[in-house]
C-alpha cells in the first residue's frame, strides 16, 4: 500500500486517525481528509459501476481548481484508470486533439463547462458524467453517488503501474505525452518539497497554477497531503485573491508564476501576510527585479525553479540557505542536469548550451518513440531552454531554445497559435512569435498575411482575436496582430521566425 499513491496521500490519514484534520479550503468550503475519502470511494464505484470504467482506461478531467476535482483525480487512480487533468479553459478542438491523442474512454467534467466537453468528437470518448456540486440534477455525479458505498477497495496497482497522463504545449502539431508512475507521484514528494520547502502538517498551501498542470498539482494537492498539510484552492485566481486568502487562512507556502508575484508585490502593503514563510515562482524565469522588489517589500525570498511536464515537476532550485538571486539554482535531490553543445557534449562553465536533466522521475513519453529517441539520450531528458552553469555549479537562465512563448506562466506553443489560426477563413500565411513584455514576460504576436489585405484594420484584427478564443485556450490567443504582405523565408520556403523577432525587439 506504501507505493499506492492514493494510499499514501489520501487513505493513510485516515488509517492513521487523521481523517477530521482539513485537507481542503476554499473561500465557501471546508472538506476534511475523511471528507474527501469518502467522497473519492463513491465516485470510484460510480466510475466502475455506472461507467464502465476498467483498469488502465484513462479518464479526462474538466475542471477550475476546486474540491471536486481533487476528489474526482483520486477516485479516478483508486479504481485503476490513469487521469488525464486539463486546464479548464482548453476549447473543443483542443480537447477533442487530446481524447483522440490519449485515447481517452471517459470524462468527469464541471457542469459550468459541459458545453464545450459535449461538442468533443473522438471515436475514444464513450461516457461524460458532470458534477454540480450539490446533486442539481438527477443526472449529475453527484446524484449518482448518493447511493455508493463510502468505501471502496483501491485496484492493485503496483509502484509502476501508470497513474497519470501529462500534456505538454507542442512546438509542432502533435502534442507530446507523458506518462508518470505510482512511484513518480510520490518521489516527486520526497525531492523539491524537501529540499526547498520543508512542510509540516500545520502547513496551508495556495497558489494559482491549475491542476492540469503538473505544477499545480504538486503544490496544492500532492505536496500538500503528502505532509499532511491542507490547500487552499481558488477557482479564478488573481493577484488579489491571493493576498486575500493569505490573509484570511493564514497561507504559509505559495505558488504562483512571476506575473503574479510581480502584482502581488505592488498591493502587499494592503494585506497582512505575516504567516507567509515560503514562496514558490515556477513556470517561467523569475527576473532578478522582481525577487528584488519583493525581498523589499516583505523579506521574503522567492523560490525559483524549473520543472516540466516530462520529470513532473521543479528539479532545478534553491532554498533560502544557498540561493543566489537571479539564478535558477542547483540540482533538486534526485536529480542531475547538464548544458550540452551541438554535438551532446557537456560545455564548460558559463557557456550557455541546452539544459539536460536526468532523475528518479525518468522521463516517458507516451505512443510516439521517435520524440523518446529525440528527447531522452541515456536517461538525460534534453530540454527545450537555454541555461549557462557557473563556476559555482549554479544554472542561470538564458533562453527558450524553441518555439515556446511564455506569457504569465502559460507555455504556449507558436506552431499551434499558427495553425488555429490557418483555420480562419481569412488568413492566407501567418507567423507567430513571442514578443517581450513588461507585465507578462511575453506576449504572442501574429504576423499575418491576408486573403484579402483590404481587409486589414484594427477592428478586423479584434474579429480575429475573438474569433481565436471561441477556437481555441484563451490564454494562447494573439495579443498583437500585424498585418504584412509578406512574411521573410529562406530559399526552401521555411519561415524566418528569428527576422520577425528582430524586426520587433
Ligand atoms: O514550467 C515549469 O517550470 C514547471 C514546473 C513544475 C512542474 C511543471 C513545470 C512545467
Amino acid at each position: 500500500d506504501d507505493l499506492n499513491c492514493v494510499y499514501r496521500l489520501l487513505d493513510q490519514h485516515i488509517a492513521q486517525g487523521n481523517g477530521q484534520r482539513i485537507a481542503i479550503r476554499t473561500f465557501d468550503q471546508n472538506w476534511t481528509f475523511r471528507d474527501l475519502f469518502e467522497k473519492a470511494n463513491q465516485i470510484a464505484h460510480v466510475l466502475v459501476d455506472n461507467m464502465g470504467l476498467v483498469p488502465g482506461n484513462r479518464v479526462l478531467i474538466r475542471s477550475a481548481n476546486n474540491p471536486m476535482m481533487v476528489a474526482c483525480w483520486f477516485a479516478v487512480i483508486k479504481a485503476g484508470g490513469v487521469v488525464v487533468a486539463t486546464m479548464p479553459l482548453l476549447r473543443e478542438k483542443e480537447l477533442t486533439t487530446m481524447c483522440d491523442c490519449a485515447e481517452i474512454s471517459h470524462a468527469l467534467c464541471d457542469y459550468r463547462l459541459e458545453d464545450e466537453m459535449r461538442q468533443v468528437k473522438s471515436p475514444f470518448l464513450k461516457q461524460v458524467m458532470t458534477f454540480d456540486g450539490e446533486a442539481k440534477s438527477t443526472q449529475s455525479l453527484e446524484a449518482a453517488m448518493a447511493s455508493k458505498p463510502k468505501s471502496f477497495d483501491n485496484f492493485g496497482s503496483t509502484a509502476e503501474t501508470i497513474c497519470l497522463i501529462g500534456f505538454t504545449s507542442g512546438t509542432t502539431g502533435l502534442p507530446k505525452m507523458t506518462s508518470h508512475f505510482h512511484r513518480d507521484i510520490l518521489l516527486i514528494c520526497e525531492a523539491f518539497p524537501k529540499y526547498s520547502l520543508q512542510p509540516m502538517p500545520d502547513d496551508v498551501f495556495t497558489g494559482s497554477p491549475p491542476l492540469g498542470f503538473t505544477f499545480g498539482l504538486g503544490g496544492l494537492v500532492l505536496f500538500p497531503f503528502y505532509y499532511g498539510a491542507s490547500t487552499f484552492l481558488i477557482e479564478k485566481p488573481t493577484p488579489e485573491l491571493l493576498l486575500q486568502a493569505i490573509q484570511d487562512f493564514k497561507i504559509t507556502i505559495c505558488f504562483t508564476a512571476p506575473t503574479a508575484w510581480r502584482v502581488i508585490t505592488t498591493k502587499v502593503k494592503d494585506y497582512d501576510i505575516s504567516s507567509l514563510r515560503k514562496c514558490v515562482s515556477a513556470g517561467e524565469t523569475l527576473p532578478l527585479k522582481v525577487w528584488q522588489d519583493w525581498y523589499d517589500a516583505t523579506g521574503l525570498k522567492i523560490i525559483d525553479g524549473i520543472g516540466s511536464t516530462e520529470i513532473l515537476h521543479i528539479f532545478i532550485s534553491s532554498h533560502e540557505g544557498n540561493m543566489k538571486p537571479g539564478a535558477t539554482g542547483l540540482p533538486v535531490y534526485g536529480y542531475e542536469a547538464k548544458i550540452i553543445g551541438p554535438d551532446g557534449n557537456e560545455l564548460p562553465a558559463n557557456e550557455p548550451g541546452r539544459l539536460a536533466v536526468r532523475g528518479i522521475t525518468g522521463c516517458k513519453y507516451l505512443a510516439r518513440p521517435e520524440k523518446q529517441q529525440e528527447y531522452v539520450e541515456n536517461g538525460w531528458n534534453i530540454t527545450g531552454d537555454i541555461f549557462r552553469k557557473d563556476e559555482d555549479g549554479y544554472f542561470w537562465f538564458v533562453a527558450r531554445g524553441d518555439d515556446m512563448i511564455i506569457s504569465s506562466g502559460y507555455n504556449i506553443g507558436a506552431t499551434e497559435v499558427e495553425s488555429v489560426l490557418l483555420l480562419h477563413p481569412d488568413v492566407a500565411e501567418c507567423a507567430v512569435v513571442g514578443m517581450p513584455d513588461e507585465e507578462r514576460g511575453m506576449l504572442v504576436c501574429a504576423h499575418i498575411v491576408l486573403k484579402d489585405m483590404a481587409k486589414a484594420s484594427d477592428d478586423f484584427s479584434k474579429e480575429i482575436q475573438d474569433w481565436f478564443k471561441e477556437n481555441a485556450a484563451p490564454y494562447k490567443y494573439p495579443r498583437i496582430i500585424k498585418f504584412t504582405e509578406t512574411l521573410p523565408k529562406t530559399e526552401t520556403g521555411k519561415i524566418q521566425r528569428f527576422k520577425l523577432k528582430q524586426s520587433q525587439s
